[in-house]
């Protein structure tokens, strides 16, 4: 009898070392379109409680294909691009938002509606996957408008 608080305490264990990213995702968001729209963009903040890693792919189920992107400023003109992941370092909170870091949805199968949710799977380098709810909104949260930090160290 004794034995099975201890067993039960070495699968929690088990169980959490399974998923190994250790990242809470906070504030998620996705932007809502108008009909015709074909691409959107999700944001959030990504808390690593756990070791360095990175955010190397995307799924949801609403979009084509799903992108990892961030923005570069060519000259005062804001681009994004895609890249390959996001790093996540260890103990680190990493924001994606507008005008910097984001995950691009290409292709959408219907517009987001302004509260609704959708679904967004999330592959970190470990292999790890966390899937996430991100509700739908038409205006992004205050703080997250598109700005540009002027302070350029990194
Ligand atoms: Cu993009």
């Amino acid at each position: 009898m004794t034995r099975l608080p201890t067993l039960l305490t070495a699968l929690c264990l088990s169980s959490s070392m399974a998923f190994a990213a250790d990242i809470s995702v906070e504030q998620p968001v996705a932007r809502a379109t108008p009909p015709g729209q074909p691409n959107s963009a999700a944001f959030m903040q990504l808390v690593n409680k756990g070791e360095t890693t990175a955010l190397v792919a995307a799924k949801s189920s609403v979009a084509d294909v799903v992108e990892l992107h961030t923005h570069t400023n060519d000259e005062g003109v804001m681009r994004m691009r895609k890249i390959e992941k996001i790093e996540l370092p260890a103990g680190e909170t990493t924001v994606l938002q507008p005008g910097g870091l984001h995950v691009m949805l290409i292709g959408l199968k219907q517009p987001l509606q302004a509260g609704s949710q959708i679904d967004l799977s999330l592959e970190y380098a470990d292999g790890s996957q966390q899937q996430v709810e991100v509700p739908v909104q038409m205006a992004m949260p205050a703080g997250m408008q598109m700005q540009q930090q002027k302070h350029g160290s990194h």
